[in-house]
C-alpha cells in the first residue's frame, strides 16, 4: 500500500506545489525522422534540419526556462534541474539505429509521479529510448533519501520496424476520419509503449490517453501495475484529435471539479459520464492566440500549446504570456494568473506542463469520484 512520502509525494496535478524539476534546453538536437516521427518544417517544404540546434535556439529557450525555474522559487518551490547529456551521440541497439537523440526540455514525457512512486515511461520513439537519462541521479538521490519513495521503470519496448504502422503517416484526411474510432496510430498494439504525458493525475484516478506515443498493451500495463496500489486507471480517447501525442493540450485538470476542455477535440462520446456524474465541470479553452501556421517553424506541436498550462496550486496557475483570452477565462474561474514567456520553448516539445515534472505536491491521495462504477482488471 502506497503512503505519504517526504521526499516524494504528488497525487494530482494541481495541489500546493513543493519541488519540481524543470527542463533544459543544453545540447537539443532536432528530432531525428524515424518510424514514430516524421517532423517537418511548418508551413514549408523545406527539409526538416538534423543535427544539434543553434546555440541562439539553445540560449532563448534556456532564458525562458529559467524564468520559469525563477517564478516557482519565489512561490517557495524548490527547482531541480536534469543532467548534462550528450543528445547528439548516435543510439544503437541490436534492434534499431538512430542518429541523435533530442533534448531534456520536457521531463513530463518521460517521467512521472505517483503518490510516492516515480515511474519511467518506455517511451515511444528511438531518440528518446535513453531519455531517462538526465534525470537518473535525481531518482538515486530521492530513492537514497527515503525509504518509502518506490522506483519502477516500465519495460522497454524494441522499438524495432515491426513495432511501428508506417503507412500511418500516408493517410489521407478523409482516411483518418473514416477511422477516427479504431485508435490505430503509428505504433501497433504488439508491445506495452506509452509515454508519461499521455496520463493525468486526479488522485485515485488516472486518466490514460490512447494515442500515437501510448498503446493499448501500455495501457494494460499501468493497470496492472497500478490497480493494486489503490488507483483506477480510465482509458480516454479523443477521436477528433488524428495526431494525439499527450493528454496536457487535450484535458487539463485544473483544480478538484474543473478541468479545461479542447473544443477541437471531444471525448469520445460516453466518456464525459464519469465527470459529469461526479459534479465535474468541463469548461473550453478559448482559442488560441497563434494558428497551427503560425507556431514557430520548428514546432512540432499544435496551437494547442495555449492549454499547456502549470498549475502551483489550486488557485494559482502559470501561463504563456500572451495566451491574453485564456488568462482571461482563468481570472473569470477565479485563478490568480502567471503570466511568462515561453514561445522560444515551443519547438523543444511542449509549454509550460510539458518542461516539467513534479516530485513534491501538498496533500495526499483523495477519491474526487464518489459515484464511480468501476471494474478492475479480473
Ligand atoms: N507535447 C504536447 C503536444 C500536444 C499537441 O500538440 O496538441
Amino acid at each position: 500500500m502506497q503512503q505519504n512520502s517526504v521526499i516524494v509525494n504528488s497525487w494530482n496535478e494541481w495541489d500546493p506545489l513543493r519541488e519540481m524539476v524543470v527542463g533544459s534546453a543544453d545540447n537539443a538536437n532536432f528530432e531525428p525522422t524515424e518510424p514514430g516521427s516524421k517532423p517537418a518544417v511548418r508551413a514549408s517544404d523545406e527539409a526538416f534540419p538534423t543535427g544539434p540546434k543553434s546555440k541562439e535556439a539553445i540560449d532563448l529557450a534556456n532564458e525562458e526556462l529559467q524564468g520559469l525555474a525563477d517564478l516557482l522559487e519565489s512561490h517557495g518551490v524548490t527547482v531541480r534541474r536534469p543532467e548534462p547529456h550528450d543528445f547528439s551521440a548516435p543510439v544503437r541497439t541490436p534492434d534499431f539505429e538512430v542518429e541523435n537523440q533530442y533534448c531534456a526540455v520536457c521531463p513530463r514525457d518521460v517521467m512521472i509521479t505517483m503518490g510516492n512512486e516515480i515511474i519511467e515511461a518506455t517511451m515511444s520513439r528511438r531518440a528518446r529510448y535513453f531519455e531517462y537519462q538526465p534525470y537518473r541521479k535525481l531518482v538515486y538521490e530521492y530513492w537514497n533519501k527515503d525509504s518509502r519513495v518506490e522506483w519502477t521503470t516500465a519495460p522497454k519496448p524494441s522499438m524495432a520496424d515491426g513495432m511501428y504502422r508506417e503507412e500511418f503517416w500516408e493517410w489521407p484526411l478523409e482516411k483518418r476520419h473514416e477511422r477516427m474510432h479504431d485508435f490505430e496510430f503509428c505504433i501497433n498494439q504488439d508491445e506495452v509503449i506509452f509515454d508519461a504525458a499521455d496520463m493525468s493525475r486526479l488522485g485515485r484516478d488516472i486518466l490514460v490517453q490512447e494515442s500515437m506515443t501510448t498503446n493499448r498493451a501500455g495501457i494494460h500495463w499501468l493497470k496492472r501495475h497500478l490497480e493494486p496500489r489503490g488507483f483506477r486507471v480510465h482509458t480516454v480517447h479523443f477521436p477528433l484529435d488524428f495526431f494525439p501525442s499527450h493528454i496536457d493540450c487535450t484535458f487539463v485538470p485544473l483544480r478538484p471539479g474543473l478541468i479545461l476542455t479542447n473544443p477541437d477535440r471531444p471525448l469520445r462520446e460516453g466518456e464525459e459520464k464519469m465527470f459529469l456524474s461526479n459534479d465535474w465541470e468541463l469548461v473550453d479553452a478559448p482559442e488560441p492566440v497563434l494558428s497551427n501556421n503560425e507556431m514557430p517553424a520548428y514546432c512540432q506541436s499544435s496551437k494547442w500549446l495555449s492549454m499547456n498550462v502549470l498549475s502551483i496550486s489550486p488557485t494559482k496557475v502559470i501561463c504563456e504570456e500572451q495566451e491574453k483570452p485564456l488568462q482571461d477565462l482563468l481570472a473569470k474561474l477565479d485563478f490568480e494568473v502567471y503570466p511568462i514567456p515561453f514561445r522560444h520553448v515551443f519547438e523543444y516539445g511542449g509549454s509550460l506542463h510539458c518542461a516539467t515534472w513534479d516530485v513534491h505536491r501538498e496533500g495526499t491521495r483523495e477519491d474526487y469520484f464518489p459515484n464511480l462504477q468501476y471494474t478492475p482488471l479480473p
